[in-house]
């Protein structure tokens, strides 16, 4: 196993859309489990193969307390969007920044597992929202997309001032 490097916000990678996986076997498996450790390791509840730079549909999510509680999502699919919520999101490749986003209230998604075999989830809550999260990362879509332009013009400057930041500790 091995923790990914994840994509930070603006980088036009983040934008790509995902490919559909062609095959669940041994490589998508390794990915998962990468992507995983990688999540847990970035105290994440879930992550989108967009974010370590792999362009396919792949996303795994826990939101469980004890983080033991792994699931998989491979090519999933929204098969139906029921009410409005309003949420509080973060991401792990926009640091530090929160805010509310409108996402549906409960949803039915379709995917496959690690074993290649179709799964179908109802999800409401933190759950929903996470999935939905996770769904625009292959879409190529970042939460803070849906905020006005002035609040993502000042989210770019301020992670660009902290990447500076970090740029001129590592060359010192
Ligand atoms: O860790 C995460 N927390 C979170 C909180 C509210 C709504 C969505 C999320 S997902 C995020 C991890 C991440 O960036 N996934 O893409
Ligand atoms: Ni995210």
């Amino acid at each position: 196993m091995s923790i990914l490097n994840i994509l930070q916000h603006p980088d036009d990678r983040l934008h790509i859309p995902a490919k559909p996986v062609a095959h669940v076997g041994e490589v998508i498996r390794q990915l998962v489990a990468d992507m995983a450790e990688t999540m847990y390791s970035a105290s994440g509840i879930g992550l989108a193969a967009t974010q370590v730079n792999v362009s396919e549909r792949v996303i795994v999510i826990d939101i469980s307390d004890a983080r033991d509680d792994l699931l998989v999502l491979i090519n999933p699919e929204i098969q139906l969007k029921e009410g409005k919520v309003l949420f509080e999101e973060g991401c792990l490749s926009v640091p530090g920044v929160y805010d509310q986003v409108e996402r549906s209230e409960r949803i039915m998604v379709q995917a496959l597992n690690t074993k290649d075999e179709l799964i179908n989830i109802e999800a409401t809550g933190l759950l929903s929202v996470c999935i939905q999260h996770e769904i625009d990362h292959l879409d190529g879509k970042i939460f803070v997309e849906y905020l006005s332009r002035l609040k993502q013009d000042r989210i770019i400057k301020k992670l660009r001032k902290n990447q500076r930041g970090l740029d001129q500790r590592e060359a010192t």
